[in-house]
């Protein structure tokens, strides 16, 4: 560490570099923000002034233009109405001042690292001393934040980046970011001192498909303004060329393609280029004499790879003293194997060529320093890390808003950098790109979860409510399937207290602690778009806070229909799970316009706000006597609209796909909803086109209370079948190893049961339904489907429900839809034939009858002026 010269006689408290901020500078600048990135070194003085109105400000030799803009602007909010440009009874030093450094006693910039710089505050002088120009610009933006008011408290911070490479790379599929997208990204790098943007959009046409195009004039035109606005913010513009879908590597006439590309953008003012050659087919070349010049496998691809590159960065690069090192992205990315590709890498490119890796994994949950240190060894050259987070290109319909986590500190020994591939939501991607800067800056005091509490509080303008409903959307759109496997933690807790609070018998405790809870989901977005500063974060997000207030309706209604059934209204259960229903289906019908997000509904604390609706629902099918029919479900998530369900649909064609390669431990599962006699089970994984999406290694066990559990039978196949003679609620095939990179389909998980004690109901009946929905609807245990008859009723006309024995039933309801109730007797059939039983004419009709044993139930319409819409007819058993 540097030795700190210290004021004499100033009462002078020294932070060590493992103290916060917003603690160092406590006591000194009162409810002021911290300072983000975190300074290295900040030392606290007694002697802050006024700025007043009329300020000095002279140059010194690392004076910026930038930094002038950026001072000026700070002074005109603080109230300054003149600034001279010699000294005044406040004066700025921009570029450092001997003399006023000497007069405070501080230490000059000189020496630290590049992009260093010292802000000295005290006996009225504000000196912002850069080690270069971009550290001058820099302290004018720590400038920016300590001005509180017309108020500067004393301080002395000395500062230097820890990481060379600190920003983002626009490198993500789908909808690539727009113009003022990406004018209004530069800025916040600027801001937060990330230095780094690469353009590098999957999607952009010229960037990949065509790489050998020019950009047409409108297009190069917007990149000359990305480029003017970049350097605005000290940010190296780098542009990135991706020609691996179809370069001929021994081709000159390639080779100046790509160089013609390179000086379009290099005529603009961009200094700094990338070849990206991630996800291409590196087995297969585009021209014949590639695979006679380099033969085959890994070594000739890393071969051919390098000989473009060192040509490009010795012919072209070396040749403008300008430029900054060329970068390369790697096709093995996302490991630190031992391979002939690396091998040639490490062996043949330039040292100059910085090579980009993600960590291990596509989007690794964590990167550890010995990661790192392999990184840097296996390739043998500068690595900067793409980190995919919080891309969601991988992950449609869901916008990533949890903390940046699982990087260790540590990495910055070994790597050049680290920078984040967003998401296709630029202002959202904020959120997480405040801790990129915080940790490329300072990794040593990089906290991730208070990084992460400042990023929300920066995004609400420090406004207290904003941060809270914030802080209850991100927690809606934690999962990521990696970085953050779990969905939505605070409110799973909270569900996860109320059951138990519940199923302990204090009901109306349980409603009275998670109620606010749900009304701060359906508030927070109202609150996000009143209080967030940036409008493009509520535009951007505005998908998921339209859904978001569905689902914190749906979630309250939830909790009325808890208590209705607990007085045993079933009227008005049943208008609340129709509006439920009703709220679910709204808010999946919802889409972001961007892809790959448009092609799916916004996901909102999947898989705990809709397993509570579910879990509310089971409580009313108990209550009216619907049998817990059986449900599947997977560990993993789920890719597109494939869900679990599919497993057991009866239907080959469709299938669960999950979103990830099994690892060991995932499962698929099937529950019967109670314990039953089991016998022939079969598991059909894979389909044709992906015929490896299958557990490649994996047990079929049973289990009667879902915690114990026992083997069947262990299998490699894709499919499985086993015949089982014995009780079980819940079936699983689990995985016993990870899976080889293959993702994992299940086309059929079927098990039967024995024992007949599963009651099967069969429709049958008239009128005809209408195109899309079936008679089954009405008996599939399922309220949200529904027969619906495409006429309406004539006397003739019934529905009847048969069923698989004879049973004993006590009660009979029928739930019709609220908007059109069709009227109709109600019969039963026993041994001794068929007898009315009540009648049906509401949207809830509950007929009650002596403990009959009966076969089958009959509704024989009355003719009418609407079409029969029936969501369940329900058998309820007295023993249940
Ligand atoms: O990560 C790299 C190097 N390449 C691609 C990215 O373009 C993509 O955005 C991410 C996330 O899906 N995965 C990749 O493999």
């Amino acid at each position: 560490m540097r030795r700190l010269a210290l004021p004499l006689l100033l009462a002078l408290v020294v932070q060590t570099l493992t103290v916060p901020a917003a603690v160092a500078l406590a006591g000194t600048t009162k409810g002021a923000p911290p300072v983000t990135p975190e300074p290295q070194q900040t030392i606290t003085r007694q002697d802050g002034f006024h700025l007043g109105r009329t300020v000095g400000l002279v140059h010194g030799p690392t004076t910026d233009p930038d930094a002038e803009r950026v001072v000026r602007e700070t002074l005109e909010q603080a109230g300054v109405r003149t600034v001279r440009d010699q000294p005044a009874d406040v004066t700025i030093w921009l570029g450092g001042s001997e003399q006023a450094l000497r007069q405070l006693n501080v230490e000059p910039a000189e020496g630290l690292a590049a992009e260093g710089y010292v802000l000295a505050i005290g006996g009225k002088n504000v000196v912002l001393d850069g080690v270069d120009t971009d550290g001058t610009y820099y302290a004018a933006r720590t400038f920016a934040q300590v001005v509180q008011g017309n108020q500067v408290d004393g301080v002395e911070i000395r500062d230097w980046p820890t990481m060379r490479y600190r920003g983002s790379i626009e490198g993500f599929y789908g909808t690539p970011w727009s113009h003022a997208d990406r004018l209004d990204h530069l800025d916040y790098l600027g801001a937060h001192r990330m230095n780094t943007y690469e353009y590098a959009p999957k999607d952009d046409p010229y960037h990949r498909e065509q790489w050998r195009d020019p950009y047409p004039a409108d297009k190069l035109a917007e990149l000359g303004e990305l480029i003017e606005r970049a350097q605005r913010n000290k940010v190296d513009f780098t542009f990135a060329l991706s020609p691996g879908l179809s370069i001929c590597y021994t081709s000159d006439s390639d080779y100046q393609a790509l160089i013609a590309k390179f000086e379009s953008l290099y005529a603009l003012g961009a200094r700094a280029f990338n070849v990206p050659l991630d996800d291409i087919d590196y087995n297969t070349w585009h021209c014949p004499e590639d695979r006679e010049k380099y033969g085959t496998g890994g070594g000739a691809a890393g071969q051919a790879q390098s000989e473009l590159l060192n040509r490009i960065q010795r012919e072209w690069v070396a040749s403008k003293p300008d430029l900054a090192p060329l970068q390369m992205v790697p096709t093995e990315y996302y490991n630190v194997s031992e391979t002939p590709y690396k091998k040639a890498l490490r062996e043949q490119l330039d040292a100059a060529v910085v090579v980009h890796w993600t960590g291990i994994g596509v989007v690794p949950r964590t990167i550890t320093t010995a990661q790192a240190a392999q990184a840097k060894a296996v390739f043998g050259h500068d690595i900067l890390i793409w980190d995919n987070y919080p891309v969601n290109d991988y992950a449609a319909g869901r916008i990533l808003l949890a903390d940046y986590s699982g990087r260790e500190p540590g990495i910055a020994e070994h790597i050049a950098g680290v920078i984040s591939n967003p998401m296709n939501q630029a202002a959202v991607s904020k959120l997480a790109l405040y801790s990129f800067a915080e940790l490329g800056w300072n990794p040593a005091t990089y906290d991730e979860q208070a990084s992460w509490h400042r990023a929300i509080a920066e995004r609400a303008g420090g406004d207290r409510k904003t941060i809270a409903a914030l802080e209850v959307f991100a927690d809606l759109n934690t999962y990521d399937s990696t970085l953050h496997p779990e969905s939505a933690p605070v409110l799973a807790a909270r569900t996860a207290e109320f059951w138990k609070t519940w199923q302990a018998g204090g009901r109306d405790e349980a409603i009275a602690a998670i109620k606010p809870y749900f009304t701060a989901i359906e508030n927070a977005p109202a609150q996000i778009r009143q209080g967030v500063k940036d409008p493009a974060f509520a535009d951007e997000a505005k998908a998921w806070l339209d859904a978001t207030v569905l689902w914190g309706q749906a979630l309250d209604r939830s909790l009325r229909l808890l208590d209705e059934v607990a007085e045993g209204n079933g009227a008005a259960a049943w208008t609340s799970r129709q509006r439920i229903d009703a709220l679910v289906t709204q808010a999946k019908a919802i889409r972001d316009t961007r892809l790959p997000h448009s092609n799916t509904y916004p996901r909102i604390g999947e898989g705990v706000a809709d397993a509570f609706l579910t879990e509310a629902g089971r409580v009313h099918y108990q209550w009216m006597g619907i049998e817990p029919g059986r449900t599947a479900s997977s560990s993993q998530g789920t890719y597109a609209e494939n869900v679990p369900d599919r497993m057991i649909d009866g239907d080959e064609s469709t299938y669960f796909w999950s979103n990830g390669a099994p690892v060991t431990g995932d499962e698929i599962r099937v529950d019967l909803g109670a314990p039953r006699a089991i016998g022939d089970i079969a598991v059909l994984m894979g389909k044709s086109g992906s015929p490896e999406d299958y557990i490649h290694s994996g047990a079929l066990e049973y289990s009667v209370d879902g915690s114990s559990w026992t083997e069947l039978t262990r299998a490699t196949t894709a499919e499985v079948r086993f015949t089982a003679d014995t009780t079980a609620r819940y079936v699983r095939y689990r995985a016993l190893a990870d899976n080889p990179s293959f993702w994992l389909v299940v086309r059929e998980f079927s098990v039967q049961v024995t024992d007949g004690s599963e009651l099967v109901l069969t429709a049958t009946g008239t009128p005809a339904p209408a195109e899309g929905s079936s008679l089954a609807d009405a008996v599939d245990g399922d309220v949200r489907t529904a027969y619906v008859a495409a006429t309406t009723p004539t006397t003739d006309d019934a529905l009847t429900v048969a069923l698989s024995s004879a049973t004993a039933v006590d009660r009979i309801t029928v739930l019709q839809s609220g908007d059109a109730t069709a009227v109709g007797r109600l019969e039963v059939r026993t041994s001794a034939g068929w007898q009315e039983a009540g009648r049906v004419g509401a949207a809830y009709s509950a007929v009650t009858l002596p403990v009959t044993t009966i076969e089958a139930v009959r509704i024989s319409w009355a003719s009418g002026a609407v079409p029969p819409q029936v969501h369940e007819v329900i058998l309820h058993r007295p023993e249940n």
